[in-house]
């Protein structure tokens, strides 16, 4: 018969999906932004490590930009300066935070101005494999717009919870 046949076909196909996500420890939560000054753009998160072992921002790119650096930015003797990182390190079953005044992500050479209301989209890799599509929401102020908020990307955990990616638009 043809229609169990192709049920088979279905749920193989889905199999590899459904492994994958048990290997997925990273969360991001909240991801923001702000709007852009002349053609760079920020990206501010919180990542959550839910594995048992180390993990690492590794990359980080856009669509909508020429390319995407991690930065950290530090204040020495009352001036800020801004670090390029190539690894962000999570600590296992710890977090980072890219917040003002600290990690960001850094988005050179925009191709489209962002204002507040805009949502900003990346994908981020981190060194154990996963990749993680982002959507950061721009507001205006100093701190995650209500866009932003409850706006978890990935859900990992082995079993407990299927990972999930949301957009909105
Ligand atoms: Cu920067």
């Amino acid at each position: 018969m043809f229609a169990p046949r192709l049920l088979a076909c279905a749920l193989l196909a889905l199999g590899p999906a459904a492994t994958a996500a048990t290997h997925m420890p990273i969360e991001v939560r909240q991801p923001w932004s702000r709007p852009s000054a002349g053609t760079s753009g920020v990206g501010y998160m919180l990542l959550v490590n839910h594995g048992r072992t180390a993990d690492a921002l590794v990359k980080a790119e856009s669509p909508l930009a020429a390319r995407v650096e991690a930065h950290r930015a530090t204040l020495a003797g009352g001036v800020m300066s801004m670090a390029p990182q190539v690894r962000v390190e999570i600590p296992a079953g710890g977090s980072v935070a890219f917040a003002p005044g600290g990690y960001h992500l850094m988005f050179v050479g925009l191709k489209t101005p962002l204002k507040a209301g805009d949502r900003l989209p990346a994908t981020l890799v981190f060194a154990g494999g996963q990749r993680v599509a982002v959507s950061f929401a721009v507001g205006s102020g100093s701190g995650p717009p209500a866009a932003a908020m409850g706006h978890t990307v990935a859900r990992p955990e082995a079993g407990a919870e299927r990972t999930q990616l949301v957009t909105k638009k």
